[in-house]
């Protein structure tokens, strides 16, 4: 089990979209695990978030990578319009057996059923503390009671939920501004904060993006599409850690 080291600035491969959009994300070369795993190697990643799927099936590439593996816990796609709710697919155990370094679960505040994803985590980061994993938590302010998710109340209120359920590591959206990331950081407390990626930007807007996130104090990124969707993903994952680490 490759160890993430939370001291320095974190840069986290995420690659769970193909279960929560379906495909439609995907081009001829990203639909390829493989293509993922080779540029968390050569852009020297924190980390690199799949389902337990993939884990499995592409173990051995992931093991030659020496990238540390993060397992998402639950999940779902994109085709219910309830309120939003993702249960556990697979256990810390399973995660162990697939090499993990750290699990991630995320949890929709704000939903009618929160409550239900909370006692899922709770026991989940019990025992993933108890066999020396890290925790990370996505923390998504989503359902019929949000009316803006990045709000400044609403970046610290996820935020804070990270800190308050015990998380390692809290994963929430942002809205870009450096004094709403700062504030957000503080309600973090001891849990280190780090922003997620979004859709698409241009790559000026989206380095910008990073430099405010430095400049707030987080700890650093978990992306996915603003990096796999690049034409030049691994340069641009170096101009990501330059810049984290001024
Ligand atoms: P991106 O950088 O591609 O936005 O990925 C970050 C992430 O948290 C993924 O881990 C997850 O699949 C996705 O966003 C979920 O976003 P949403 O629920 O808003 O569709």
């Amino acid at each position: 089990m490759k160890k993430i080291n939370l001291k320095k600035p974190l840069l986290f491969l995420a690659y769970d979209q193909g279960l929560e959009h379906g495909p439609t994300d995907f081009n001829d070369k990203n639909i390829d695990p493989k293509y993922i795993i080779h540029i968390a190697k050569k852009g020297k990643f924190s980390g690199i978030i799949f389902q337990k799927g993939i884990a499995e099936k592409y173990k051995k590439e992931i093991k030659a990578s020496g990238i540390p593996l993060i397992i998402k816990l639950n999940g779902k796609t994109s085709l219910t319009k309830r309120e939003p709710l993702s249960m556990q697919i697979t256990t810390v155990n399973e995660a162990i057996k697939l090499g993990a370094s750290a699990v991630g679960y995320t949890v929709y505040i704000g939903s009618r059923h929160e409550n239900r994803m909370f006692e899922e985590f709770g026991k989940i980061e019990e025992k993933a503390h108890a066999k020396g994993l890290l925790v990370i938590l996505w923390v998504y302010p989503r359902g019929k009671s949000i009316k803006n998710d990045v709000s400044k109340k609403n970046m610290a209120y996820a935020a804070r939920t990270g800190l308050e359920l015990g998380a390692d590591i809290v994963k929430i959206k942002s809205n870009g501004k450096v004094k709403d990331i700062s504030w957000a950081v503080k309600a973090a407390g001891r849990t280190n904060l780090v922003i997620a990626g979004g859709m698409k930007k241009n790559e000026a807007s989206f380095l910008n993006q990073i430099k405010n996130i430095k400049e707030a104090g987080a700890s650093g990124v978990a992306i996915g599409r603003n990096i796999w969707q690049s034409r030049n993903p691994i340069k641009l994952a170096q101009k990501i850690r330059s810049l984290l680490k001024n």
